[in-house]
């Protein structure tokens, strides 16, 4: 392999891993969304995470947090990440989270749902 071809190689190389942060594929609720009350926070994202150093938090309009526990890993879906939720009462609710791939690359975000009365 050339020189010239080498370089190309590892810039291509380079910018594929720079595409191998975990964004936020699916959420449930869904960002928008207006549900009955949920007793679960599930996200998708688009990479395999790193569930000890990922996080999300659930807050109230009056900036409660309704997140009972650490986020923890889905069954079979090493893409996924849940949280589970004490019981809420209806009202709008800012979804917080921190998703770190396998590549160790953070990515952060948020979103918001309705609980309907
Ligand atoms: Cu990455």
């Amino acid at each position: 392999m050339s020189r010239r071809l080498g370089l190309a190689f590892a810039f291509a190389l380079a910018s594929s891993q720079a595409f191998a942060h975990a964004h936020l594929k699916t959420a449930s609720p869904a960002d928008g969304a207006t549900v009955a009350p949920p007793s679960e926070i599930i996200l998708g994202f688009t990479e395999e995470l790193e569930v000890k150093l990922s996080s999300i938090a659930v807050k109230s309009a009056g900036g409660e947090t309704v997140s009972t526990a650490p986020a923890e890993a889905v069954p079979g879906d090493r893409k996924a990440l849940k949280v589970l939720l004490k019981t809420v009462p209806p009202g709008a609710y800012t979804v917080e989270w921190a998703a770190t791939s396998v590549d160790t690359h953070r990515v952060t975000g948020q979103y918001r749902f309705t609980v309907r009365p």
